[in-house]
């Protein structure tokens, strides 16, 4: 790097750092260009993206099909309001029920926002369907999850950071811990008449990419179904290609999420999409549900200003055909394999340095074999990115790695000679 690039990139981090909140303490590297699996820095400098937006830009980087839809549709109509009608809406409703096997969508902005949607509607469900008496509905979550960040989603948070010096905190959450099927069934025939629904997601992400055990979800569900109790699914992070099935909860059928219904598919009640709905170029998310579910939600009940706008219409529906057309799921499906042996093999290699390795399809973690207070995760970081590899540790000694599903084969493998170079560097 230059003296001038570098002054260049500090000129950025001392202005986020005097005017702006310090609620992130990100890496120092300033971006200023992406394109399908990199992104450029202001110096220049080219990175592998393996964060990919927290795997929002499954499609990769400024997908050209995506932005031109976002750029035409911006010049139409941006934004109506849902007070009237617009020529944008009907039509990717249809397509997004029909794509994912839902009779109704309800379209909102943010991942929190389709997990807050997801939590009203189910305990609508429950007082008007179900016949749970007034104030009473409950909803199980699991624990070191991961929904987002309003003071509801908090409340049932086991993160300190998350929750601490937040409250006071919403009401009507019981914690389960994560993949652990007896302590779901024993919550669940705790007064099951009380319970509305189950939250999960098919894997903890943030929580470091636990993976439950396969029969978990399907397990699950049918606790719910047994006692009727709505199953929903966050897919907001696994969803849309990112672990090697169109969603996760489709567990790992061969279909590539691209059959109706097949035996392994674990439908819920209610699935919460956001993040790659839109291939990172637009805040767009989506809670799906049948008919006698989302029909307890009646006008002026819930909404949004820009829920279901007309260029994240646009934006979604051409997101969503990418991932058909270019075969993300596959690719992310095929390559996992490839990303996990070769992480693998250096974890057999340095078993002093590297724990583990876990994951499906492009979301993968590397677990650093020191204790989550160190800066062993950190400093591995900053070595990635000094090499060309931007990653972010989670929870210390976490490494996520989650490059955009549109990476090649050949540049997997460039991707996995840097973290090896560096894993030598560091062992
Ligand atoms: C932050 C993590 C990822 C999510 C699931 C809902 C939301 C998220 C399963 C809310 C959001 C984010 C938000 C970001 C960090 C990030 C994250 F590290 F915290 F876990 F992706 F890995 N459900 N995840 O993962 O969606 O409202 O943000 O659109 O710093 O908060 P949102």
């Amino acid at each position: 790097m230059t003296e001038t690039n570098n002054k260049t990139a500090q000129y950025h981090i001392d202005l986020e750092d005097q005017h702006g909140a310090h609620n992130y303490h990100p890496l120092p590297v300033v971006l200023s260009e992406g394109k399908g699996c990199y992104v450029w820095d202001v110096t220049g400098k080219q990175y592998f993206d393996f964060l990919s937006a927290y795997s929002a830009v499954n499609q990769g980087h400024c997908h050209p099909r995506i932005v031109d839809t976002l750029v035409e549709q911006s010049r139409k109509l941006s934004l109506t309001s849902r007070a009237f009608h617009n020529d944008r809406l009907g039509e990717y409703e249809r397509y997004l029920t029909k794509y994912f096997g839902f009779d109704k969508v309800l379209p909102m902005n943010t991942g929190a926002e389709g997990v807050e949607t997801a939590i009203k509607l189910c305990r609508k469900w429950g007082y008007e369907k179900k016949g749970i008496p007034t104030d009473q509905a409950r909803i199980i979550v699991c624990g070191q999850n991961f929904h987002g960040r309003t003071t509801t989603i908090i409340s049932f948070s086991s993160d300190p950071d998350a929750k601490g010096s937040f409250g006071p905190y919403t009401p009507g959450f019981e914690t389960v811990p994560y993949g652990d099927v007896e302590a779901m069934r024993t919550a669940l025939a705790n007064q099951p008449e009380t319970i509305a629904g189950v939250l999960v997601e098919p894997i903890q992400g943030e929580a470091g990419v636990f993976v439950p055990g396969e029969d978990y979800i399907p397990q699950v569900a049918a606790l719910c179904r047994e006692h009727n109790v709505l199953f929903i699914a966050d897919e907001i992070q696994t969803g849309i290609g990112r672990t090697g099935a169109l969603l996760r909860i489709c567990g790992d059928c061969s279909c590539q999420g691209h059959c109706e219904q097949q035996a392994t598919y674990t439908r819920p009640d209610i699935l919460i999409l956001g993040k790659a709905l839109s291939g990172g170029t637009y805040p767009v998310s989506a809670v799906l549900a049948d008919d006698p579910i989302m029909e307890v939600i009646k006008p002026g009940q819930h909404g949004s200003t820009f829920g279901g706008n007309p260029v994240a219409c646009a934006v979604a529906q051409e997101a969503l055909e990418v991932i058909r057309d270019e075969k993300l799921t596959q690719n992310a499906r095929q390559l996992g394999i490839v990303f996990r042996q070769r992480m693998q093999e250096l974890v057999d290699q340095y078993p002093a340095l590297l724990s583990l390795v876990r994951g499906k399809g492009l979301l993968n973690a590397l677990v650093i074999n020191d204790s989550p207070d160190s800066k062993t995760a950190w400093n591995f970081c900053l070595a990635l990115a000094e090499h060309g590899l931007l990653a972010k540790p989670t929870h210390g000694n976490i490494i996520r790695f989650a490059p955009p599903l549109v990476i090649s084969e050949q540049e997997l493998h460039e991707a996995c000679d840097i973290i090896a170079k560096v894993v030598r560097a560091m062992a």
